[in-house]
């Protein structure tokens, strides 16, 4: 399958984009086609029935936004976070309970445990504590935008069709393509994958098709509000019409929006929505330390 597709690696700031002030990271050229998107057989209601998409050609980062490239922005737009507008952002810790969130005050994409915080941080760590107004900021920013669901999930998948870009398991021969948790639960981790908490942006392989940290690592924003029937809908269009939806966008207002791919938080047990099914949502302006982003370019804007 991987035979049908072109992929093409552009050092873009050379050649796309010259007019950007500070070098983001590196763009793939995504060649359009379709996917089967969703899954008939699921607990989870959002993600079926399964359906074709249609997308165009576009570019998309080949990392997500580091921290060091998000404060060049910040220092070159005097943008303020959401986090720095409210003061804290909300974070998670090795021996929290599982689903436990500690809204710490003070912590932004600066300081992602705290100003207190002994946690070391790398400036090629993916940037955290940022919300999808301050992602959406950062790509317009630099002349892009944020993904549509169906454009992330179209590169992070592939080809393929399975639950991870490389098949149906977290690990292969106990090697791992792939930033998640590994214990049992988060009052200990023993980190497997070599990382407790977030992990530079190429610290694991790229998927079949350049992009690195397809899933994993942190939660990805989209640019699509969320809604429960928006496969459904796709699925019945495509019925009545005979012909797949292209380039969908998502429904034109809501209160949340879409994030993919699962982050370093999530484990088999504790977060089942890792893997390229599970649809995230969450608040427009809500930042927390495991959520990131990446940005994408139209071929002809
Ligand atoms: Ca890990």
């Amino acid at each position: 399958m991987l035979s049908k597709h072109f992929l093409f690696f552009i050092l873009v700031c050379n050649t796309v984009c010259s007019c950007i002030s500070y070098q983001t990271n590196s763009l793939l050229f995504i060649k359009g086609g379709n996917f089967l998107r969703g899954r008939n057989i699921t607990n989870r209601p959002d993600e079926a029935p399964r359906h074709t998409v249609v997308v165009s050609d576009f570019y998309i980062q080949e990392t997500l936004v580091t921290r060091k490239q998000y404060q060049n922005f910040v220092s070159d737009s005097m943008y303020k976070t959401s986090a720095e507008k409210k003061g804290y952002c909300m974070i998670s810790l090795e021996g929290m309970k599982d689903w436990e969130w500690e809204k710490k005050m003070g912590a932004n994409f600066l300081y992602p445990f705290g100003k207190q915080s002994n946690i070391p941080t790398r400036d090629d760590d993916p940037v955290v504590c940022v919300s999808y107004l301050d992602a959406k900021a950062y790509c317009e920013f630099y002349q892009m935008r944020l993904p549509t669901e169906a454009e992330w999930e179209y590169v992070a998948r592939a080809g393929g069709n399975g639950r991870y870009p490389w098949g149906e398991t977290e690990s292969i021969n106990d090697q791992f393509f792939s930033n998640f948790w590994q214990a049992e639960s988060h009052t200990s981790s023993d980190s497997k994958d070599g990382y407790s908490y977030f992990s530079p942006t190429k610290a694991f392989p790229s998927n079949q098709w350049g992009m690195y940290d397809a899933i994993g690592n942190v939660w990805q924003f989209t640019n699509d509000y969320y809604d429960s029937q928006t496969y459904l809908l796709a699925y019945q269009t495509e019925k009545q019409s005979g012909i797949p939806v292209t380039n969908p966008k998502g429904p034109t207002s809501g209160t949340k929006v879409v994030a993919r791919g699962g982050s370093w938080w999530c484990s088999e047990k504790t977060c089942k929505g890792h893997g390229l099914f599970y649809r995230g949502k969450i608040q427009k302006d809500s930042p927390f330390n495991n959520n990131g982003f990446r940005c994408v370019k139209d071929v002809n804007p």
